[in-house]
């Protein structure tokens, strides 16, 4: 039984793999924790402490001194609010992933998880079925952070055999926690105004193609390579991890196959550009040779099981 700790546990991602993580390791074997004061009710059945990822040595502390082996690095700003405060944006990315990369080569910590983004790709990638090697010229601070921070994962693996796996998430979709300031956010906020019978207002046009994945996906996604013997684990950068792909026109026509009132009109905002720069879909063929991942949810299963379970207050 690893002892595993979850940084940025509190957010749309860390709260479902904690989740997961205690039903597999053991509740007290699974350290939550997070810059926020108040641990979520979800999560509240095991460990939890509140911890800033930028202070270097209270981590080390931490992590050294309950023998942590296993770190999933979760904290950071998304795209949407990354724009917003650029300098931070920088420092929060990649500062925590040093102090965890170092944590590792030092032999403290035996594996870690840090997530990528789709984010990595810009307006110069080719933007359909986009492939794992390509140009890669993106053009937001979060995606800059983050083909930075592959870059160095890479670099820490073939320098210093430090076990660190990445997947490049698409937009995740899911009902236990709210998206933290995200571009694909508009995906998860349509179901709220669908269920509450009132039109949704989109701020990305109609015809914006993103990749998505349902969230149990995601999180099987990165348990499963977590798990993979490390011989199958080829990339050390990061894995494209590609889903699906729609646009919020199809997601509409979908909602209203089961709420055939549903209204939705669109008003892009800045978050349009960004968008734009990001592939339309996903080719995650290394994936699934390397360690054998398929996804299961389409834009059906995701549309159901969404209008099913999300709760309006
Ligand atoms: P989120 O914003 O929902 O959650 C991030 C969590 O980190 C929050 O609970 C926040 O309080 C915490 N945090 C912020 N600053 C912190 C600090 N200084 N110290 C400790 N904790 C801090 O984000 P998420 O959607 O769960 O994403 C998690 C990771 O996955 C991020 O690295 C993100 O870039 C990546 N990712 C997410 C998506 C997605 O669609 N959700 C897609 C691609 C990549
Ligand atoms: C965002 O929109 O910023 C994230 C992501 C795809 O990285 N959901």
């Amino acid at each position: 039984m690893p002892k595993i700790i979850v940084i940025g546990a509190c957010g749309q991602i860390g709260i479902e793999l904690v989740i997961e993580l205690r039903k597999k390791y053991g509740v007290t074997e699974v350290f939550a924790t997070d810059i926020k004061d108040e641990c979520p009710a979800l999560i509240a059945n095991g460990p939890y402490q509140k911890m800033d990822i930028i202070d270097r040595e209270d981590i080390r502390e931490f992590i050294i001194s309950n023998s942590i082996q296993e770190v999933y690095l979760l904290a950071a700003l998304l795209s949407a609010t990354a724009e917003r405060k650029p300098d931070f944006a920088w420092k929060l990315n990649m500062e925590g992933l040093f102090t965890i990369l170092d944590l590792a080569k030092e032999g403290y910590v035996k594996k870690i998880f840090w997530p990528s983004s789709i984010a990595v790709f810009g307006p110069t990638t080719p933007l359909d079925n986009t492939p794992q090697y390509t140009v890669m010229e993106p053009s937001t601070v979060y995606g800059i952070s983050k083909q930075a921070g592959e870059r160095w994962c890479e670099y820490y693996f073939n320098r210093f055999n430090v076990d660190v796996r990445s997947l490049r998430y698409p937009g995740l979709i899911s009902y236990k926690s709210l998206p933290g300031g995200g571009t694909t956010d508009y995906a998860v906020d349509i179901f709220y105004k669908a269920k509450e019978g009132v039109p949704f207002t989109c701020f990305l046009s109609e015809n914006t193609a993103l990749p998505m994945m349902f969230m149990d996906d995601a999180i099987k996604a990165t348990i499963d390579l977590m798990a993979a013997p490390t011989e199958k684990v080829k990339i050390r950068s990061s894995y494209n991890l590609g889903g699906i792909s729609f646009t919020p026109k199809e997601l509409a026509e979908e909602i209203r196959k089961e709420l055939p009132n549903f209204n939705i009109n669109y008003e892009p905002d800045f978050r349009q550009a960004i968008a734009d720069s990001w592939p339309n879909s996903i080719d995650e063929t290394h994936a699934q040779n390397d360690w054998n991942w398929k996804h299961t949810f389409d834009l059906k299963a995701i549309v159901k099981t969404m209008l099913d379970k999300v709760k309006i207050s």
